[in-house]
Formats: C-alpha cells, sequence, structure tokens
C-alpha cells in the first residue's frame, strides 16, 4: 500500500488541492499505517462535477440494464480474486479479526451479483389513465449520490449503498470514515478496472467535519446515504432537507436478545455472545440488551458470563483470536466511560469492565467484553449506544414484559428472539417497534433482504427492492392516444375529458 492514500476524481487518484492529510493508525497496535489525502471543498466539488458529467452525457446510465449488470458482474469476479489481501488491509486500519474479515468480505461480491440482476429485472407501471391515454411510468436514476460511510463494515456498508446506486445508473460520490478510508479508493479502481466509465466512481477521503459536511451541503447531489451515528445522521438529513434530496440514513441501535425460557439454552447462549461481541461489539444491530426470562435469567446470564470470560483478546491477524481491539483510542474512552457511568449509577459488572492488563494488549485500544446486570431503564446504558464489547442483562416476567422492555428505547433498528414456540416469535415480533426480526438468530444479512429502522435508528433501506428503488425515482409519461380534437379555448362550453 503507497504511503499516502490519494483521492479518486474522474478517474484517477488525486492528491488534495491543499496538499492536506491525515493519519490513519493501527488500533491493535497504536502504530501509524499511512497518511490519506484530506479532500478539501473543492475537491468535493470536483467529485461531484465529475459524477454530474458523467451522468448528464450518459456514459452509465445510457448503457442497457444487462450491460450494467456484465460490468458489476465482471467486478464481482475481481472483488472474489482480492479478497485475502483486502480482509488484510481492513484487519490492520479497523482491528477487527482477520477471521470476521475473510468470513464478511468473501460475501461482498453477492451484492453486486443481486443488484445487477435487480436492475435487469426492474419494470416500470402502466397505471390506468382511462380511455384514450396509455400511462407508462418508469423509473430512473436520480443523477449524482452522496455515500458516507463509516468505520465498522468500512467495505460492507460502502457496498450495500455502491451496488444499489451504480445498478440503478447513478454517479456517485463517496465519502469514506477517517478510520477505515483504505479500500474505497481500490474499489473505485476496481470498477473502472471491470467497465465502469470513470467519472461514475468518485472517493474523496477526510474527516467528517470538513469533507463530509462539505458533500452533504453541497447543493449538486440528488441524493444522500449515510450510515453513521444518530448524531451525524440527523445534520446531514437536515442538509438533505435544504437541498430537497431523498435522504436514507442507517444510524444507532440498541438491539434486545429476547430469551424465553423454552428456547434451548446453549444455543441461546451462543447467539447472545455471537450478537454481543461480534466487531468487538462495534455493530449497529449488536445485541446490546439481553432480556431473559426470569425463570430461566440465572441460569442464562451465568453461562452467558463464563462464556464471555473465555474469549480470547489479541492480535487480530491472528487466526486464533476472537476479539480485535476498539476502533480508536476515542471509541474505547466512550466505551470505559459508559461502564464506569452504569456503575455509578448502580449497575453490576458481571465479567470485564476494564482495559486488559496483559503487556502484549498494552500498545492497542483493547477492552474486555463486558457483562452489566441490574441497569435500571433510567440508567445510560440502557438508553445509550456503546458500540463497543459491552452488552447488559435483564429479567421479565411474560411476553407483554419482553415486548415492553424490547420498546423501551430510542432506537429501533433490530431484534432477536429465542423460542422454541414458533406462535409465540410471531405474536412478539408484531408486537416489536423495530426494522429487522431475527428469531432464534441474529446478525443475519442478505442483499435481498431490507436493512434499515424505526425512531433514531433512521429511516429508508439498504438492500433489496426498497433500497434499488431509493435510487430511482419514478417518471410519468402520459400519452393521449385519441383522435378527437380537444381545443379548451376554442369554447365556454362544460368540457369533460370523457
Ligand atoms: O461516527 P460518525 P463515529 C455510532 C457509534 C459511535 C458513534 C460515533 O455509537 O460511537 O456513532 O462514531 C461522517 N457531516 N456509529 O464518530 O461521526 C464521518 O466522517 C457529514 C454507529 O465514527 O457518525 C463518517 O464517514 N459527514 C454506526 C460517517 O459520517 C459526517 C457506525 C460516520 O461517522 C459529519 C458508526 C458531518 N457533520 C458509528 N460528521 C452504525 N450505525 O453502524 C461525521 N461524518
Amino acid at each position: 500500500m503507497a504511503d499516502t492514500l490519494l483521492l479518486h476524481i474522474d478517474g484517477k487518484d488525486a492528491a488534495s488541492s491543499d496538499g492536506g492529510t491525515f493519519e490513519v493508525r493501527n488500533p491493535a497496535t497504536g502504530v501509524p499505517l499511512y497518511d490519506v489525502a484530506h479532500a478539501t471543498a473543492q475537491d468535493v466539488a470536483s467529485a461531484v462535477a465529475a459524477g454530474r458529467a458523467a451522468f448528464e452525457d450518459r456514459r452509465w446510465h445510457g448503457m442497457r440494464p444487462r450491460d450494467r449488470a456484465r460490468i458489476l458482474n465482471r467486478a464481482a469476479g475481481l472483488l472474489a480474486d482480492r479478497i485475502d489481501e483486502y480482509a488484510r488491509l481492513e484487519v490492520l486500519q479497523i482491528g477487527r479479526t482477520i477471521r470476521e474479515m475473510r468470513a464478511q468480505l468473501a460475501r461482498l461480491p453477492e451484492w453486486l451479483e443481486y443488484f445487477g440482476a435487480v436492475a435487469q429485472s426492474s419494470e416500470g407501471t402502466v397505471p390506468d389513465f382511462g380511455e384514450g391515454y396509455l400511462n407508462v411510468v418508469r423509473r430512473v436514476p436520480l443523477g449524482v449520490a452522496g455515500l458516507i460511510t463509516p468505520w465498522n463494515h468500512p467495505l460492507l456498508i460502502t457496498m450495500k449503498k455502491l451496488s444499489a446506486a451504480l445498478a440503478a445508473g447513478n454517479s456517485i460520490v463517496i465519502k469514506p470514515s477517517e478510520l477505515g478510508p483504505a479500500l474505497p479508493c481500490a474499489l473505485a479502481a476496481l470498477l473502472e478496472e471491470a467497465g465502469v466509465p470513470a467519472g461514475v466512481v468518485n472517493v474523496v477521503t477526510g474527516l467528517g467535519g470538513s469533507t463530509g459536511r462539505f458533500l452533504s451541503e453541497h447543493r449538486g447531489l440528488d441524493k444522500l446515504d449515510i450510515t453513521g451515528g444518530t448524531e451525524t445522521g440527523r445534520v446531514v438529513a437536515a442538509n438533505a432537507g435544504r437541498s430537497l434530496i431523498p435522504v436514507t440514513a442507517e444510524l444507532g441501535g440498541k438491539a434486545p436478545v429476547i430469551v424465553f425460557a423454552d428456547a434451548d439454552i446453549e444455543r441461546t447462549v451462543a447467539g447472545a455472545l455471537f450478537a454481543a461481541f461480534i466487531a468487538t461489539g462495534q455493530t449497529c444491530v449488536q445485541g446490546a440488551r439481553v432480556l431473559v426470562q426470569r425463570d430461566v435469567y440465572q441460569q442464562v446470564v451465568d453461562r452467558l458470563v463464563e462464556r464471555t470470560r473465555q474469549l480470547r483478546l489479541g492480535d487480530p491477524l491472528d487466526p486464533r483470536t476472537q476479539i480485535g481491539p476498539v476502533v480508536s483510542r476515542a471509541q474505547r474512552d466512550k466505551v470505559a466511560q459508559a461502564v464506569d457511568r452504569a456503575k455509578a449509577q448502580g449497575a453490576t459488572v458481571l465479567c470485564g469492565g476494564r482495559v486488559p492488563d496483559s503487556p502484549e494488549l498494552g500498545h492497542g485500544w483493547f477492552y474486555e467484553p463486558t457483562v452489566v446486570g441490574d441497569v435500571a431503564s433510567t440508567d445510560d446504558l440502557w438508553r445509550e449506544e456503546v458500540f463497543g464489547p459491552v452488552t447488559l442483562v435483564r429479567p421479565f416476567d411474560d411476553e407483554a414484559d419482553a415486548v415492553a422492555q424490547a420498546n423501551d428505547c430510542p432506537f429501533g433498528l433490530a431484534a432477536s428472539i429465542w423460542t422454541s414456540d414458533i406462535g409465540r416469535a410471531v405474536r412478539v415480533t408484531d408486537e416489536l417497534d423495530v426494522g429487522i426480526v431475527w428469531v432464534n438468530d441474529h446478525h443475519r444479512i442478505d442483499p435481498g433482504s431490507t436493512w434499515g429502522g424505526s425512531k433514531d435508528s433512521g429511516i429508508g433501506s439498504e438492500n433489496g427492492w426498497d433500497a434499488y428503488r431509493g435510487y430511482t425515482r419514478p417518471k410519468s409519461v402520459i400519452i393521449n392516444s385519441s383522435d378527437r380534437p380537444f381545443d379548451w379555448f376554442a369554447t365556454t362550453d362544460d368540457l369533460r375529458y370523457s
């Protein structure tokens, strides 16, 4: 990898217009990895202009959908060949374990393939406009979209947004997270190698408060699509409001893992562990509140604590490591402060709750996987997203209590229900105010399955036809097929259309 990562504008790599850079460090060691070009307002404007020029001369959306799909499939093939290389780069910059990154990245080609297929099967509608008219409503691409992405799944989240946007024929400007900027530039080059014309995919790396703000305030965009924290989402959505453009915002979460007494306990504890600690807990759908029916509460909590204590922290490049570091010092401080505040508010730390003291972890931003009990619903830990390896446990009495506790939350992204009673799973699902529910599972994702939440978790959705349609708008064509003359101003008679 080059010492300085560059911007990618109009098919060319470029330094930022003022030569500015920022640094990315390895969260497992604290060692600087590389410098990254810090895009200025002028660079952002150039990227949007390149996307606009590509859109206006129709070099991409003017292609037949099957030709766009063919190129996206070619890109999927190139990507599949580079998974090992990209997985290693992701581990170095964000500290996720190599085992997780290999598993996650191996699935990314599916997004390009799926949305290529959607583009080919997309159809308009023919509303019945009445006698004498043919009305055809086509879906057309929006234009230039700004994609603002986070650090926790840098390539997956970019891929989710990019595949839908490109399949529909849009141009894009990607603003990756400052903590995980390595791969979008490589991805832009890969897409061009596969045949996406220059100017369609542009990448502006930089900090959120500058480059991200310049992009989301830019009046030349036709859509904004962000995954990030809820407060950032509000700012970006407000900017979209000012520009009167659609926005998709996939934001925070505080997913409940609801465990009924009739569930298979061993399988459920494994599921809760997976829900809470994959990605060192840094996912928007993290199982952050494990709610357990009172009859089995102690049994589940004891086993969960036992299994949590056994998780192996270490070098994320070592395939035996199960938990890597938190992404940055600031994020680790935020995690530690959340646990300290919970303790001050009366909670009990059942395991973890501290920075590990082993010398080999001393230079990275590690935090022990943590389970917290005795959390009241007025406590910050109940309501706030921690975004780290911390989950809480709380008992409930019956279905109604489980639903009330699960919904007592500002977020509405996801939940999982663990039970052997299918009727119960359906009843509880119906009552949960969230966008995604897993039954006897957690975290599962598919390019065809809609992904998004309610309340402070954002608006709109990724994946599936909804995401594709979100990158198009309807265009209604009304054709007069009548041969009867019509001249409104030739008479004052009470004319009717039919
Ligand atoms: O996210 P930010 P951060 C949550 C999580 C975490 C918190 C902060 O709770 O602790 O957010 O993390 C860009 N205008 N999630 O600081 O700031 C930014 O550069 C335009 C949840 O990393 O929201 C990055 O590209 N853009 C989450 C992206 O927004 C701005 C994933 C997300 O950064 C901007 C990540 C601005 N004013 C964090 N400010 C999830 N739900 O998956 C920042 N950005």
